[in-house]
């Protein structure tokens, strides 16, 4: 199967990687909404989150959390988002489960 964000962990292709562990892997994202914006997902396919099996989703969690106070502490924000659009009809356009981290700052206007 040929998977975007499979090759992006095997290096096919290039990504700004953020971080890696041996079931996770971050990128900046490369449509950002903010500075800092970063996708993590796991390094196993899964299409959707709820594929997932709950034991992969907390390592993807465990991953997205500490990342969350890393991004903020190193763009300076005050806040994030931190999103998941679970299949297509949610707005999933990569289906390989990925979770979005949007550093804010106060009074951004939702970055537009
Ligand atoms: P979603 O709509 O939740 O499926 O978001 C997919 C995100 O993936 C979107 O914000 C852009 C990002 N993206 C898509 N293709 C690539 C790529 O080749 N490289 C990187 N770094 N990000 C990508």
């Amino acid at each position: 199967m040929d998977c975007l964000f499979c090759n992006i962990i095997k290096g096919e292709i290039p990504s700004h990687k953020i971080y890696e562990d041996e079931e996770t892997y971050a990128f900046l994202d490369i449509n950002p909404c903010s500075r800092g914006h970063t996708v993590v997902i796991p390094k196993k396919h899964y299409d959707s989150f709820t594929d997932m099996p709950t034991e992969d989703a907390g390592s993807l969690f465990a991953t997205v959390k500490m990342l969350t106070g890393m991004i903020e502490d190193a763009m300076s924000a005050d806040g994030s988002n931190v999103g998941l659009n679970n299949k297509a009809a949610a707005g999933q356009l990569v289906p390989h489960v990925h979770v979005h981290i949007i550093p804010r700052m106060d009074g951004d206007n939702g970055g537009s």
